[in-house]
């Protein structure tokens, strides 16, 4: 958001980003970003809000395009790396993107379809190093102008653009570096994903607020990070839960000597943070063995950032979520939409804030579906308070799947499945799974005697993201229905 670039002026001469072996400063930020300001606005004096989509793999060049475009007025609209096509072709319509500016490997996956929409290619190399002074944009952008679009998968089969504004994302950045203590000293690595708030949000922006430093890998992998983590140079990491699960994993194969190694380097760090999905338990407790580090966890959805955490200095308690964040107004709401003040007794949480999101994109209705009467932001995970504080239960509803910290849409996957000959009826569900949190689950009534549940598979991954895939399948005569001929999702579950 606009203001982080007024921030970059009085860092200018610190190291800001670390990707693909480069030291880049705040100042080399600023100087590309104008760049890309300049040319994405070729003379006019401000974009007025046009959608610029970029697909860039997390590094320099994708903080200066999203600098850039929130300089030039834009709104910025991250594309996933790894999503098909036609997942990129179904946000880039819907956002009505203007220009696409595009990393070097994806020119060849996208060129075709960016002629077709009319969307003006701007290859990142392209960009030139430095704006022309006379075009360099100035930083002054009402905060209550749009900024960005995230996509979020619902209970709509079609995922929904998540529209914040400037002062939403202000809100959402300075309410984590307060709680958190951020300080300009910090490094922190980022392994996810830049399309997601978790990695765009808490990590790359919290870093950038501060004066602080991110470092990128372009992927996550178990050696590395741990090496990372090791080697004193960083002083925070983040990451969702099937991460450090996957940390474990990978340190309970190593000989004594590495694992000695590695778990004290890791206890240098100041904070280690887990959020996005459900933390086990004996995940918490086995880090904490092999770290020194009690994971802190926290609350959030693209929608409001973050809303609920565990204290920095104080109590972790594991298995809960803390308390909400400053300048974050939460409730616990009964189905009658009352308030609940007793502990123990259930609620959907429902938020209000500075940092809420402003609207789902060009969906009027679904907006107003999203709010209650009086204003409370209804995010339909379910939680309760216990001695203080408090602890999610789970979500209302049956359709939505959290998967490596990815959420997925049961019925967005039904509806591609529906369009496979082998598919006459399917029915969709996350089945819980110690290491992704869930997997995704498909029950198929088939015209077939023996459906290829692989090809299947492979028909699918060209059509969704990867981790949207089905996992484990079922074969069944017919799927279970209430009397109402409703798929019954929980009867189903049970079958898996
Ligand atoms: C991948 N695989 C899966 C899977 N995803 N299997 C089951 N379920 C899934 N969801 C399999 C692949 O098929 C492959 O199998 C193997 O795992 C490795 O695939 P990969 O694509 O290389 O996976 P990897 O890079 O290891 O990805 C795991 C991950 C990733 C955890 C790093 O899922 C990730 O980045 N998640 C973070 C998502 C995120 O940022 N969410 C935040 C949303 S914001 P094989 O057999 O081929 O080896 C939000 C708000 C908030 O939620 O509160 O933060
Ligand atoms: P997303 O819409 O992708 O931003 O995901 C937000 C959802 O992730 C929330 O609505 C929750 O269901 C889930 N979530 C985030 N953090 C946690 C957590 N610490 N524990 C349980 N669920 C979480």
């Amino acid at each position: 958001m606009i203001q982080l670039l007024e921030r970059a002026e009085k860092f200018a001469d610190r190291t800001a980003i670390i990707s693909e072996g480069r030291e880049y400063s705040y100042g080399e930020l600023l100087t590309k970003s104008a760049a890309v300001a300049g040319t994405l606005l070729a003379g006019r004096a401000d974009l007025h809000e046009e959608r610029i989509a970029f697909i860039v793999p997390p590094s320099f060049g994708y903080v200066a395009c999203q600098w850039g475009i929130w300089r030039a007025g834009g709104v910025a609209v991250p594309l996933c790396t790894a999503h098909p096509l036609p997942a990129l072709r179904y946000v880039l319509e819907d956002t009505l993107a203007t220009v696409l500016i595009v990393h070097d490997d994806f020119v060849d996956l996208l060129a075709a379809t960016a002629r077709e929409l009319d969307i003006r290619l701007l290859p990142l190399a392209t960009l030139p190093a430095a704006a022309v002074p006379e075009e360099a944009p100035p930083t002054t952008i009402a905060p209550a102008r749009r900024a960005q679009i995230l996509y979020t998968s619902g209970t709509t089969s079609l995922p929904k653009g998540v529209v914040t504004t400037h002062a939403n994302l202000e809100f959402q950045i300075k309410t984590l570096v307060e709680a958190w203590a951020w300080q300009a000293d910090d490094r922190i690595l980022n392994i996810l994903p830049l399309h997601h708030v978790h990695g765009i949000i808490n990590v790359l922006s919290c870093a950038l607020w501060s004066g602080a430093c991110c470092e990128f890998l372009p992927k996550f992998q178990a050696n590395v990070v741990w090496e990372k983590l090791a080697d004193g140079s960083l002083t925070r990491f983040m990451a969702v839960p099937t991460i450090y699960y996957k940390l474990i994993s990978y340190w309970e194969k190593l000989d004594e000597s590495d694992q000695t190694r590695l778990s004290a380097g890791a206890r240098n760090l100041n904070l280690m943070v887990s959020g996005s999905a459900a933390l086990p338990v004996p995940t918490l407790e086995r880090w904490r063995t092999l770290t020194g580090h009690t994971l802190l966890e926290r609350y959030g959805m693209t929608e409001i950032g973050m809303a609920l955490s565990n204290s920095f200095h104080g109590e972790r308690r594991p298995g809960h979520v803390g308390l909400p964040l400053p300048g974050v107004e939460m409730r616990l709401a009964d189905e009658e939409g009352r308030t609940i003040h007793l502990d123990h007794t259930p609620g959907e949480i429902q938020i209000k804030g500075p940092g809420v999101f402003l609207e789902y994109w060009q969906k009027p209705a679904a907006t107003q579906a999203a709010f209650t009467a009086d204003g409370w932001f209804r995010t339909g995970d379910v939680a309760e308070k216990n001695d203080g504080l408090y602890r999610i239960l789970g979500r209302d509803s049956v359709d939505i799947i959290k998967s490596g910290g990815y959420k997925i849409s049961a019925l967005e996957i039904e509806a591609v499945l529906l369009r496979h000959e082998a598919v006459a009826e399917c029915a969709v569900v996350g089945v819980p799974d110690e290491e992704w949190g869930e997997v995704v689950a498909a029950a198929v009534v088939s015209p077939q005697e023996k459906p290829d549940f692989a090809a299947l598979a492979s028909w699918l991954q060209e059509r969704i993201p990867g981790y949207r895939v089905p996992r484990r399948w079922l074969h069944l005569e017919a799927l279970p229905k209430n009397t109402l001929g409703k798929v019954t999702k929980n009867e189903l579950k049970k079958q898996f």
